[in-house]
């Protein structure tokens, strides 16, 4: 038998040697890729608009929506420096259009969700109807549809953007291609979307022409007066509170294939427990204060902040007057794969 400093220099020769030939030994990498269970380098971190609103609206002054493409700031979370990452598969960022401008019309093989920060008057276009937004509105880009933005307003308007860029990378299945003018046509009057398949109705003979809901637009009106109503229905969910899914309505499920978008409501003094979840998460404050737990990290939020809670950490969720949250991940593709789980802590 060898001694064992023998055996640790034998072997450090014989990694040496079979790098050569690109190979490399399982057994001194086990514990990190097979995990006992998931260590993400994704951290909790909470983006105060409060801090960020300013150096956002100085990019306007910069940079054109037009040179720009997409005037974004991005919020890229402080364990995945160089990423563009939010989470390990998700993208968030800030949108900054103001009062004139054009974002010119492309389509990609990402899907893109908005929420609605701040400002009046903005329009998203997607596949010929153009949908103005309000201040919490929930709008989609289904992967590969053409979507141009415009704000023939008078005021900047803000939203976040969220999107599964890095999902799309991990599958090297990027695609984007530029519409040959900077607007796309109008061809549907807007809310005929909402119209024909958001008032628990379908066209008859209705066939799916994509996987994500033809409602593009879920405006904030509407699921507020919902998750106030669901209150004389019952208490709030220990964790969640009043959690909704948005939907595709031709389908039952989820909004989009590769992202699950929720909306939820606390009630003012609501103290959640504890729960952790495989989806790493952004979380969006349309209305309220409150503050929330993540591992050991603590965060005190207002309205039109963001914050992350990443993999499998426990976080737990206060409300110090009626709070109303937009929410995103990769849920439905973790669920897809059946790896998706969720524990609720004591
Ligand atoms: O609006 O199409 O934040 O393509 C990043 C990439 C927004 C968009 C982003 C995009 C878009």
């Amino acid at each position: 038998m060898n001694r064992p400093v023998d055996a640790r220099l034998d072997r450090a020769r014989y990694y040496e040697r079979i790098g050569e030939h690109k190979l490399t030994p399982l057994w001194e990498l086990m514990s990190a890729l097979v995990p006992e269970s998931p260590r993400p380098a994704c951290v909790p971190h909470l983006w105060r608009y409060r801090d960020i609103r300013s150096p956002l609206l100085e990019s306007g002054t910069l940079i054109t929506a037009r040179e720009a493409v997409r005037r974004v700031l991005i919020l890229e979370n402080p364990g995945l420096p160089g990423s563009s990452a939010i989470t390990q598969s998700l993208y968030a960022g800030l949108q900054l259009i103001l009062p004139g401008e054009v974002a010119p019309s492309h389509r990609h093989t990402q899907t893109a969700l908005r929420l609605i920060v701040e400002g009046e008057g903005a329009y998203t276009a997607v596949d010929g109807e153009r949908v103005t937004m309000h201040a919490g509105d929930f709008i989609l880009t289904p992967s590969w549809t053409w979507h141009d933005h415009g704000n023939p307003g008078d005021e900047p308007v803000v939203w976040l953007d969220g999107l599964d860029i890095p999902l799309v990378r991990f599958f090297d299945c990027g695609f984007a291609e530029n519409y040959p003018a900077e607007t796309q046509p109008v061809t549907r009057p807007e809310g005929d979307a909402l119209a024909r398949f958001g008032a628990n109705l379908l066209p008859v003979d209705f066939k799916p022409t994509h996987g994500a809901s033809p409602v593009f637009a879920y405006p904030f009106a509407r699921s507020q007066e919902a998750l106030v109503r669901l209150a004389a229905g019952g208490p709030p969910d220990a964790c969640h509170g009043y959690k909704m899914q948005f939907v595709n309505p031709t389908t039952g499920g989820p909004a989009m294939p590769t992202m699950g978008a929720w909306i939820q409501r606390l009630p003012q003094g609501f103290a959640g427990a504890r729960c952790r979840n495989t989806d790493g998460t952004v979380v969006h404050v349309i209305e309220g204060h409150g503050s929330v737990e993540i591992g050991t990290a603590r965060f005190v939020f207002v309205p039109k902040d963001t914050f992350v809670i990443p993999s499998w950490q426990p976080w737990r969720l206060a409300a110090d007057e009626d709070v109303y949250l937009f929410s995103y991940s990769d849920r439905p593709v973790q669920e897809a794969l059946r790896i998706w789980r969720e524990e609720r802590l004591a």
